[in-house]
């Protein structure tokens, strides 16, 4: 009987056949000089299916988590990769195939894991406490031994949380080390319900907050800021009758206003207030600052849907060049309450993947990293169309100026999200190395590449080969050591 991924555009190239490999290579081959300021690991997480979906085909964001870890010392870097053995892996493998359906549909599902988590812990993956978290934000967390990636299991912070969702992107509150997160369809499948917590740099919770959206769309991202968060909720909706018929999870509303729920930390969120934008795209967060009584906010946004996997009800989703990408500034006036938020344009190009310098978040702060997409440096006429997710530019905006330095990684190449690495422990905001997978398409290799901030048009600073091509991944993080030492 063959064994095989289908031949589908979401499963096939080098960026989207799935990898699979689970294992380590010491010593990875370096060009150039890796700077010896980097002492510590580079986190990040990829879905990469570990098993042909069970019905026909599947989407990107429905893989196996699997998390690779990259450990810097003394100016070497070794490479550690393994899955995330979640309950859904695990069934797998003992079944030694597919037992879930769609995206969180567990109406598709076999019923052999019925009731069981599902989470994949595919999107992020962090270190808090004694652990890395790997996270999806329909689940929660998946606790990692962070030295040996074993998996540790499902993690409700010692019992603090119930098993609801929680988010890929919490946040890090750079003055105490607190982790500040939530939860959407808090309550359920399709439910309005968000829950936010607080918890200390030691993981004791300090605050759980429920509060209702306005409708039961997307919250992917959020922001913080002293004393205040924002939940942008997307207008790609979930639906309680469309989920239990096999439906999708979510489908874009092209008629829906964007939102923006704004609530006091300190508060019961009775206060929340929600403030309308017209409809757009709009998931990750670079940061966000209080100045008197504004707050602003800054996220790549979209002129419409960007997933085309989770199109409106007659089935459709624009093209990408149909689209208008760009960074956009949301100012919100606490002062005029009814006031819709003041939109400005902070870079006008195609941009995702935004990354700040972690110790600025939710301060005023002043330089942004990201990648960007310019299809006129990509080689088209020997390529074809690029595949979805694609971005062939790596970007670093100087918010005080509005100027941006960019580096392209090549004519057939793509990054993936790229990670911010300050100089030094007393270094200025923005001062030091990026560090970024790169894809070759036509080769099917990835290097993981490093930058000075300094100069990122002159490209990078080294080059660290890698002996296998690594699958499109979504987030990561620098651990600095210490805290955890080498394997
Ligand atoms: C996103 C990614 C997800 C998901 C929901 O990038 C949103 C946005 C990798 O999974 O489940
Ligand atoms: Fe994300």
């Amino acid at each position: 009987m063959a064994i095989l991924f289908p031949a589908t555009a979401e499963f096939i190239g080098a960026l989207y056949a799935p990898c699979r490999f689970e294992g380590s290579v010491n010593d990875l081959e370096v060009e150039g000089t890796v700077p010896t300021e980097l002492e510590g690991t580079f986190i990040q997480v990829a879905p990469d299916p570990a098993y042909p979906p069970m019905l026909a085909n599947d989407i990107f964001f429905n893989g196996d988590g699997a998390v690779t870890a990259f450990r810097f010392s003394g100016g070497h870097v070794d490479f550690q990769r393994r899955y995330v053995e979640t309950d859904r892996l695990k069934a797998h493998r003992a079944a030694r195939r597919s037992l879930h359906g769609i995206y969180r549909n567990p109406f598709t599902d076999d019923p052999a894991v019925a009731g069981a988590s599902a989470t994949t812990a595919n999107t992020n993956v962090i270190a808090f406490g004694d652990h890395l978290l790997a996270l999806k934000e329909d689940s929660l967390p998946v606790a990692l031994d962070p030295v040996t990636l074993e998996t540790i299991g499902n993690w409700d912070f010692a019992g603090q949380i119930g098993d609801g969702p929680f988010t890929a992107h919490p946040k890090r509150d750079p003055e105490d080390g607190s982790l500040l997160a939530f939860g959407y369809e808090a309550r359920g499948i399709a439910s309005r319900d968000i829950v936010y917590y607080e918890f200390d740099a030691i993981g004791c919770k300090r605050r759980e907050t429920w509060v209702e959206a306005p409708y039961a769309g997307m919250v992917h991202d959020f922001a913080v800021t002293p004393n205040f968060v924002i939940f942008p909720v997307l207008p790609a909706t979930a639906d309680l009758e469309r989920i239990m018929a096999g439906g999708r999870h979510f489908e874009w509303q092209a008629e829906l206003d964007f939102q923006f729920g704004i609530m006091r930390r300190g508060g019961d969120g009775s206060d929340i207030r929600w403030l309308k934008a017209p409809n757009c795209f709009q998931a990750h967060v670079l940061n966000a600052f209080e100045t008197g009584d504004l707050i602003h906010l800054d996220m790549p946004s979209a002129s419409g849907n960007v997933f085309p996997f989770f199109p409106e009800a007659n089935g459709s989703s624009p093209l990408a060049h149909e689209l208008h990408y760009e960074l956009t500034r949301w100012t919100f006036d606490l002062a005029n309450p009814g006031e819709p938020p003041l939109r400005t344009t902070l870079y006008d190009a195609p941009c995702e993947f935004p990354r700040c310098d972690e110790r600025v978040v939710g301060r005023p702060y002043r330089h942004a990293i990201m990648l960007g997409c310019n299809m006129r440096l990509f080689a088209s006429e020997r390529m074809g169309p690029p595949p979805w997710q694609f971005f062939n530019q790596l970007v670093r905006l100087d918010l005080s100026t509005g100027l941006a330095e960019s580096w392209c990684g090549g004519d057939a190449e793509c990054f993936q999200e790229p990670t911010f690495v300050p100089r030094g422990p007393s270094a200025a905001e923005g001062d030091g190395f990026i560090l970024a997978l790169l894809n070759h398409l036509e080769s099917a290799t990835t290097e993981l590449v490093i930058l000075d901030t300094r100069d990122i048009a002159q490209g990078p600073v080294a080059t660290v080969r890698l002996p296998l091509r690594l699958r499109m991944s979504l987030h990561g993080s620098w651990v600095a050591t210490p805290p955890f030492p080498k394997p």
